[in-house]
């Protein structure tokens, strides 16, 4: 069981390129979430969604993870089996950056799903509201990330990770986001200590017992040493 678990958000991929969600200049300054992030906005306009997510596929294909991705795969490869990250993030920078025990609860974009029969599947770097299932030819095909109003992946794992971890950080996220908001709570509840790793505090700074404030790419492989240096 995980000893360590990191929670990350957008923030963790600000420094790589990718844009954060509600930051001033967040991706929800430009687009309107129910239009790209809700199944009613893709039953109302798949070609808008598709256009969406075509974008941010082809950024994250350009995009490499930064110091705080590598510093979370160094803290992973020296204690296996002990840290879980849990990622609201769609990117692939965490494997990108060698971590291998991921939990990506929002899905992935470089994945595509059919909304008919559930098949998955490599997404192409273009998708098109058309595109038939290559399982059951329906066009159905969607990106596989997880909308408002659906279920995050991995919920029961993450769960029983909260409950036996000694440590919860959670890294470049603004905790306005159910379930993933809930987390520091639950962990903080079963005994672990929280920290916190953002810009500036965040709506739920107050679940935590420790705050790093700065970018993650300087605050994160600080705190990864911190870790490491530390008596087991
Ligand atoms: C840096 C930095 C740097 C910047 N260094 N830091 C009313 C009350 C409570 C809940 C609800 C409610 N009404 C509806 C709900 C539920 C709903 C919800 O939470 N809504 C809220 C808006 C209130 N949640 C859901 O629907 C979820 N499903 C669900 O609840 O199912 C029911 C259920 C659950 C469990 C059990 C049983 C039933 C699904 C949520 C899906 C979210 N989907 C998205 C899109 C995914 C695909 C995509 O990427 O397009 O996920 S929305 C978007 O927000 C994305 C993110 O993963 C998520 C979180 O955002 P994040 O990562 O926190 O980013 P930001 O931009 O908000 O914050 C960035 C942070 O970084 C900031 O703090 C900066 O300071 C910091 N930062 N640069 C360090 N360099």
């Amino acid at each position: 069981m995980a000893r360590i678990v990191v929670l990350t958000g957008a923030g963790i991929s600000a420094e790589s390129g990718l844009g954060t969600f509600r930051d001033e200049d967040g991706l929800w300054t430009k687009y309107d979430l129910e239009e790209v992030a809700t199944p009613q906005g893709f039953r109302r306009n798949r070609a808008l969604v598709h256009e969406f997510y075509n974008a941010r596929r082809a950024n994250c294909a350009s995009a490499r993870p930064n110091a705080a991705h590598e510093a979370l795969a160094r803290l992973e490869a020296a204690m296996p089996g002990e840290v879980l990250i849990v990622t609201q993030n769609v990117d692939d920078l965490h494997r990108r950056a060698g971590s291998r025990n991921v939990i990506e609860m929002h899905g992935a974009l470089m994945r595509a799903c059919c909304a008919a029969c559930g098949h998955v599947w490599a997404a192409p770097m273009i998708m098109a509201p058309d595109d038939p299932c290559p399982a059951c030819g329906q066009p159905e095909t969607r990106p596989d990330v997880v909308w408002f109003g659906e279920i995050p992946y991995g919920l029961d794992e993450i769960g029983a990770a909260l409950e036996g971890a000694q440590v919860f950080a959670a890294i470049g996220t603004s905790g306005q986001v159910w379930p993933a908001a809930g987390f520091a709570a639950s962990a903080r509840a079963a005994g672990a200590k929280c920290v916190e790793l953002n810009l500036e505090k965040s709506e739920i700074s107050g679940d935590f017992d420790e705050h790093h404030i700065g970018p993650a790419s300087v605050t994160v492989p600080l705190w990864v040493d911190m870790i490491l240096s530390s008596p087991a």
